[in-house]
């Protein structure tokens, strides 16, 4: 064996037993009776093993403080490996706590599932957040992480600020308020992000954009670094409520609906199978989100028109799924509520890559509070 076949098999030998090539040994409790096992391994950012480091599992609703709230705890092994037997069916946040960072994933455990390998995962470090929430503040108002221990306090000004959180997709929640708001934010060591301004949330259900921060990216957007709302139209449709032709138009509404988007269509009764649309994008065409578990989209419209509402996917074979949708012109926002597993495959809700709202004849659009029921962020942004 010469010299360099030796240093190759010594690399090749340091790189399987370190970093996070090696596999997780699987296996663990294997009826559901016992519950599911749960087994990960962590490794630091050089590829040696998070040793003795702290894993806890709390419901994905937890707020710190929580009484008679269940959880889970391990510890890691010399290899960096944990496993966790017996977790009962249902969505956790595992936090893991080492030297040198902290990650957060979410889990959703079926009761038909038995042993789960999360594979491996590497501590980066940790991320320092800020954010504010509007309104008026008591002074004993908080904003915590759902799942986790993590809290901070809501300062008189409305902002509020945490040094060191996990890495990972976070759910922030205020605690002790009036209004249950939320902002979700995928965390990344060492950088110093924002929430924005926490949005008025009804438990159960996911706000994509209500339009009151202002600008065209979806609350989402910092997830996926995507999620634009655009209009798309045939070049014999005229936008008429705007001097900028091809962009979204936010307005303000001057009822309780705050800003929202408007946009009227004027359609040449000349022209050729005509088009329009609103749309909102959801991932890039490599990334598509996985809409199984939104039971709903739901969203607010006024102004007069025949409207088509579009999921796309990536679905090859039938990549659009859609449904009508009238406007009444009378002036009064009305609630539309699309139930996506009637008018979608299960295929093409698992690659959604937006949503659009299409025309081919004139119309007056106002769209607001578009939100998904019963979706799981954890899902949506593994
Ligand atoms: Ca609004």
């Amino acid at each position: 064996m010469n010299f360099r076949l030796i240093i190759l098999l010594a690399t090749l030998f340091i790189t399987f037993i370190l970093g996070c090539a090696q596999k997780v040994a699987g296996g663990g409790s294997s009826g559901t009776e016992a519950g599911n096992a749960l087994t990960a391994k962590f490794v630091h950012l050089d590829g040696s093993a998070v040793q003795s480091a702290r894993i806890l599992l709390r419901p994905a609703d937890y707020m710190p403080g929580d009484s008679n709230s269940s959880q889970y705890t391990g510890s890691t092994n010399s290899l960096g490996q944990v496993e966790i037997p017996g977790i009962a069916a249902g969505d956790w946040v595992m936090v893991i706590e080492a030297p040198g960072g902290a990650l957060l994933r979410t889990i959703i455990l079926s009761s038909t599932d038995s042993s789960i390998n999360l594979g491996c995962d590497t501590v980066r470090g940790v991320a320092s957040v800020s954010g504010s929430v509007p309104g008026t503040h008591s002074g004993n108002e908080r904003v915590a992480v759902l799942g986790t221990a993590y809290e901070t306090l809501i300062a008189s000004n409305g902002t509020f600020h945490f040094d060191s959180l996990p890495t990972g997709v976070l759910t922030f929640q205020s605690k002790n308020a009036t209004e249950q708001r939320t902002a979700y934010l995928r965390t990344t060591a060492g950088a110093d992000q924002q929430t924005g301004e926490l949005q008025l949330e009804n438990s159960g259900t996911l706000l994509l954009d209500n339009f009151e921060d202002r600008n065209l990216q979806n609350r989402f957007g910092s997830l996926s670094n995507s999620g634009w709302w655009f209009l798309a139209k045939d070049s014999s449709v005229l936008q008429t409520n705007s001097l900028e032709d091809t962009s979204v138009v936010l307005n303000y509404t001057g009822d309780a609906f705050g800003t929202a988007i408007h946009t009227t269509l004027a359609f040449a009764s000349s022209a050729q199978d005509p088009w329009a649309e609103i749309g909102v994008s959801l991932g890039q065409q490599m990334e598509p989100h996985d809409l199984s578990t939104v039971d709903s989209l739901v969203f607010y419209m006024r102004g007069e028109g025949s409207l088509q509402v579009v999921i796309n996917s990536t679905t090859t074979s039938a990549p659009i799924c859609s449904t009508l949708t009238n406007i009444e012109k009378n002036g009064i926002w009305a609630r539309q509520a699309i139930d996506l597993h009637r008018i979608c495959s299960p295929e093409q809700l698992q690659s959604v890559t937006g949503i659009s709202w299409r025309t081919t004849s004139s119309a007056d659009f106002w769209l607001d509070d578009v939100q998904f029921i019963g979706g799981k962020p954890s899902a949506i942004w593994p």
